[in-house]
């Protein structure tokens, strides 16, 4: 009996518990009417006259640090729920840390909310592509530098799977699949096999848009033009179309902006020329209307393409690409949601 008494201090002295459920188990198994203390008791009478005394002192010992043990766990408990109970909730909150936008993304949302306020909508298409969507729909002739592996990231050395170089085969994919009127704009990412530096990258972000319908005119160009310019860069903006020369565009151009930085007077950013170029764009080549089965006699269209990171270079003057993909907090912290 003795033996059994002290291993059951040693086990009441151990014991724990995480909730009140947990204290009031305990309580049961070992001091409830059948719990281990009081069968102890229960069996007082078979102990030997001359142990009686002893034994009955250590039950008694025993029944009280069973039940001091099992208050203190309860009471413990208790005063854990109190210190939640003491949380000021009026009290004003640690201010939350707010992401910010990646500028590309910023800047990508503007000229997607401009395009759709003259009636674009937004087409998407694989980045991982073939030699008809990228190079051979476009009017790219087969000795064209482009196609070669200087210039073009090719998957596994196959001519025919690659990475789009620009996002016009988004619009070749869509031509494919729908008859005008067409007016969409294509944002996205391309690859182009070039060392990194602060002025190339192997990867960067395009928009073009493309409008194909009946009596598009380079007029419609030059006003959709303007009215970008304007939109993104200030209503002060002025504009001035070079010629220039795309496979897919006949005629084409490069536009260049008045300096949005010194307003045209000329400054270091415009190499005191007044100008900057932004994009460049054209009348939709009729072989390429053809190759993706829209009639060139029925049907004209312009389109124009652009490199997100130049905008975002002329409006936050962030002049090294490479800041743009190295997640370098110190860089996005700089940019808001407010453009
Ligand atoms: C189709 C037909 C024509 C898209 C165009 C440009 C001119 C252009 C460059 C700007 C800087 C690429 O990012 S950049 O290096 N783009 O100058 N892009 S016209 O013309 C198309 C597209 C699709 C079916």
């Amino acid at each position: 009996m003795i033996e059994k008494i002290q291993s059951l201090k040693a086990e009441i002295e151990g014991l724990t518990a995480s909730s009140a459920a947990e204290v009031e188990a305990l309580r049961i198994k070992y001091l409830s009417k059948k719990g281990e203390v009081s069968l102890l008791f229960n069996d007082f009478r078979n102990v030997p006259a001359d142990q009686k005394r002893q034994v009955g002192q250590e039950l008694n010992i025993l029944k009280n640090l069973a039940t001091e043990r099992i208050n203190a766990l309860r009471e413990a408990l208790e005063n854990a729920d109190d210190a939640a109970d003491d949380i000021d909730l009026t009290r004003t909150p640690a201010p939350v840390a707010l992401g910010t936008r990646h500028p590309l993304s910023l800047v990508r949302e503007q000229i997607i909310s401009i395009f759709s306020r003259l009636g674009f909508t937004v087409a998407e298409g694989p980045e991982i592509e073939d030699d008809w969507h990228v190079f051979s729909a476009l009017n790219f002739a087969a000795d064209h530098p482009a196609r070669d592996m200087q210039d073009t990231f090719f998957i596994q050395r196959n001519p025919d799977v690659l990475l789009r170089t620009h996002t016009s085969s988004v619009q070749t994919r869509v031509m494919e699949h729908s008859q005008p009127p067409i007016r969409i704009i294509c944002p996205g990412r391309v690859y182009r096999n070039e060392a990194v530096s602060a002025r190339a990258h192997c990867f960067f972000h395009q928009v073009e848009a493309l409008y194909i319908d009946k009596n598009v005119s380079f007029a419609d160009l030059k006003q959709t033009l303007l009215y970008f310019s304007r939109e993104m860069f200030g209503p002060d903006t002025r504009i001035r179309l070079r010629p220039s020369y795309f496979p897919f565009t006949e005629p084409s151009a490069e536009m260049d902006i008045s300096c949005n930085l010194c307003g045209g007077k000329g400054c270091s950013f415009c190499k005191h020329t007044g100008w900057v170029e932004i994009l460049g764009c054209g009348m939709v080549d009729p072989n390429v209307l053809e190759a993706c089965g829209i009639d060139s006699k029925v049907y004209s269209g312009f389109a124009l393409g652009m490199g997100i990171e130049r905008i975002t270079n002329l409006k936050y003057q962030v002049n090294d690409l490479r800041l743009f993909s190295e997640n370098d907090v110190r860089f996005l912290e700089e940019f808001t949601s407010a453009h």
